[in-house]
């Protein structure tokens, strides 16, 4: 079995050829048509009209009873007989309905029943690249990109088969490249790699995918011709409408563009005293005659913060930015938003924009790509933090407080007239296995379920990765490794909601005080008495971001949970969390035990020899010694740190050095 085909290893399956005949019909483009037969075949083995056993039906009828009206991508299946027939709404529901059928029979077998309809949550189920045009990727952990390379764009048998996979756990949104757009990924714009761009849209379509790219707000001035690119100046708009015209003229299956702006150094529309919601419509407008959406970023905030000013908060810049512009974003504008306040922390808050954002089209923003949570070194199933987020109550006043999870938000569409959408930053490079440790495949794996159907269960989507990966026979350790992994990794490195103390820049392994003296906003204030932000109303107001209902909860330390506690309050070390420990001991604690839980991996792992392909086994059992390695270092530099500040000993007499 080949990493390569991580969860689609129909190997077995298409040695026997399966299919009588295979007829597709309907409103279906001849891309989507020559795909969804060869992918079948690809599956299911060449068509075989004497000895095949299945005869397949499939059509894209938009106005069938059944369907009008209906999310995109959505589609039927059922089963007569040794008649199968796939009815979709659109070519992306035709393309989902054919992986649907692939895993059905992988999981299941061929003789599974089958009659069930799809209706994905979302019409925006995205995966964002951080891959730059030299071949690197920001944040990425797997081997270099495979869509660029030496600044041109790659298009080869691996651009369709990562397609495959995409569109095989539903996404149907992909961005190409790099939220940080410099250099040469500025020119994706121009007519300078229109051809590739072209072609790849038509491959990502085949695929049931739209193409998006990531585009740099100070485009007109640095692509040569203008001195400003202020949103309300003439000049600048019709660059912008001049722009878009040409390039959706070359590329009509483009979906749109992703913007960060006014961020880490990009360029946005402050620089020229106009808000966010200016700088959105001045692409929103210009994209609009092309039905086309633009996708802008809420991660703004001042990254040039002097840690001596101990007024401003980084967790509320992008709702002190945002909140103030609801109702004003295009139709056609949707506002990016990260998971939490700050950025991917092992936990966070859900960010309090969700709680009070009522007349934007809203995505929530995932990060699949290990930052902060192991780098694909360490074992993270991050399905379990995301069902956490996702089941979270906003209480958002538009809709009641039981439907105001992002689970229903999203999955219900349940605020009139707000579009919502999903994205999430990819965790893929070029290396063979695609996801530098083959088990982070899950995170890939069960972000794309979730997308189409935000209240799925966390174990039921990793059970469904196992058995279609390693086969459930001999796995319940596995399981539990892969449930217990994310509040493994939580407990060796920053919990009770405090976050960083990662080593600055690259993200990985302890540095308590790396990122304290710096210009990030990101810090914990220890001293030899306390440690935690004051977030309360007595101090930066952050907990008051919420409706009552939800904030009120947090603001006081007698009801926030333990999980968050050190996020929303400045805590003594020998104050008491509900768990009755004292915080010190905590600290101490979690890190003993999180260390000892990664030993534990290591034996439970070893125990699964003989039953995982060798070369498999070997690299992942490697990934796990590194991860030991990185929880030794965590609890050690840690607790030695609380040690030295604190001079209060563990109760349980450990070492701490
Ligand atoms: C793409 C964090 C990451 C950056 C990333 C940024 C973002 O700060 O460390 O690498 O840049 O988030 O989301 O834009």
């Amino acid at each position: 079995m080949r990493a390569y085909d991580a969860w689609l290893n129909t190997n077995e399956l298409s040695k026997k050829r399966w299919l009588k005949a295979i007829q597709v019909e309907g409103a279906c483009s001849e891309l989507v048509r020559g795909r969804a037969i060869s992918e079948l075949e690809r599956a299911f083995g060449l068509v075989n009209p004497e000895d095949g056993c299945w005869s397949l039906y499939l059509s894209v009828e938009p106005d069938h009873d059944d369907l009008k009206g209906q999310m995109t991508g959505t589609f039927q299946i059922s089963r007569q007989a040794d008649s199968i027939y796939i009815r979709a709404v659109d070519d992306s529901g035709l393309i989902a309905a054919i992986y649907a059928l692939v895993k059905k029979a992988l999981l299941d077998g061929l003789d599974a029943e089958l009659d069930f309809t799809h209706v994905p949550a979302t019409s925006l189920r995205m995966v964002n690249h951080w891959d730059n045009m030299d071949g690197s990727i920001e944040r990425g952990y797997s081997g270099r990109s495979f869509f660029f390379k030496d600044r041109e764009i790659v298009l080869n048998d691996r651009t369709a088969d990562y397609c495959r996979l995409a569109a095989s756990v539903g996404i149907n949104a992909i961005v190409i490249n790099n939220v940080n757009v410099k250099d040469e990924a500025t020119y994706l714009i121009t007519d300078k790699h229109v051809d590739r761009l072209r072609k790849m849209s038509e491959l990502f379509h085949s695929f049931g995918i739209q193409l998006f790219l990531s585009l740099n707000y100070a485009a007109p001035v640095e692509l040569g011709s203008l001195d400003t690119a202020d949103p309300l100046d003439e000049a600048v708009i019709k660059w912008w409408d001049e722009r878009f015209a040409e390039v959706f003229r070359n590329l009509p299956l483009l979906g749109g563009f992703l913007v960060k702006a006014d961020s880490e150094g990009r360029p946005g529309p402050f620089t020229y005293g106009r808000n966010q919601a200016e700088g959105a419509n001045l692409l929103g407008r210009a994209l609009k005659p092309f039905g086309k959406a633009l996708i802008w970023r809420a991660f703004v905030y001042n990254a040039q913060q002097d840690w001596r000013d101990l007024k401003t908060d980084r967790a509320r810049a992008a709702f002190d930015y945002f909140a103030p512009l609801d109702g004003q974003f295009l139709d056609n504008v949707y506002l990016q938003i990260k998971n939490g306040p700050m950025d991917f922390q092992v936990r966070e808050p859900v960010s309090p924009l969700f709680s009070q954002m009522t007349k934007t089209n809203l995505i929530l923003e995932l990060q699949i790509a290990q930052e902060y949570t192991g780098q694909q070194i360490d074992l993270c199933y991050l399905g379990t933090q995301w069902r956490e987020i996702l089941d979270f109550k906003t209480g958002n006043p538009a809709v009641n407080l039981d439907a105001s999870s992002l689970a229903h938000m999203i999955g219900d569409q349940s605020i009139p007239g707000v579009n919502f959408g999903i994205a999430a930053v990819s965790n893929t490079g070029d290396d063979e296995n695609w996801f530098g440790n083959d088990l982070a495949a899950l995170n890939y794996y069960a972000y794309g379920l979730l997308a189409s159907d935000p209240h799925m269960n966390s174990r039921e989507m990793a059970m469904q990765w196992v058995a279609l990966t390693f086969g459930l026979e001999g796995m319940d350790d596995l399981m539990l490794m892969l449930e217990e992994s994310w509040s493994v990794y939580e407990a060796y490195t920053a919990p009770l909601g405090i976050g960083w103390m990662v080593t600055p820049h690259t993200h990985y392994g302890p540095s308590v005080d790396g990122y304290e003296y710096d210009r990030w906003g990101t810090y914990h204030k220890a001293d030899h008495k306390a440690i935690g932000v004051d977030r309360t109303d007595e101090g930066t107001g952050y907990a008051k971001l919420y409706p009552a209902v939800v904030g009120d909860v947090f603001n006081s330390k007698d009801s926030c949970p333990d999980e968050f506690v050190l996020f929303y309050h400045r805590m003594d070390y020998t104050d008491r969390l509900k768990s009755g420990k004292t915080l010190i001991q905590h600290i101490y604690d979690s890190r003993f035990w999180g260390y000892e839980e990664v030993e534990g991996f290591i034996r439970r792992w070893d125990a699964l020899e003989g039953l995982v392909e060798d070369a498999r086994h070997k690299r992942i059992r490697a990934r796990f010694w590194r991860q030991l390695q990185n929880a030794r270092e965590w609890r050690d530099q840690v607790n030695s740190y609380f040690w030295r500040k604190t001079g209060i000993a563990d109760e349980k007499g450990r070492t701490l050095y």
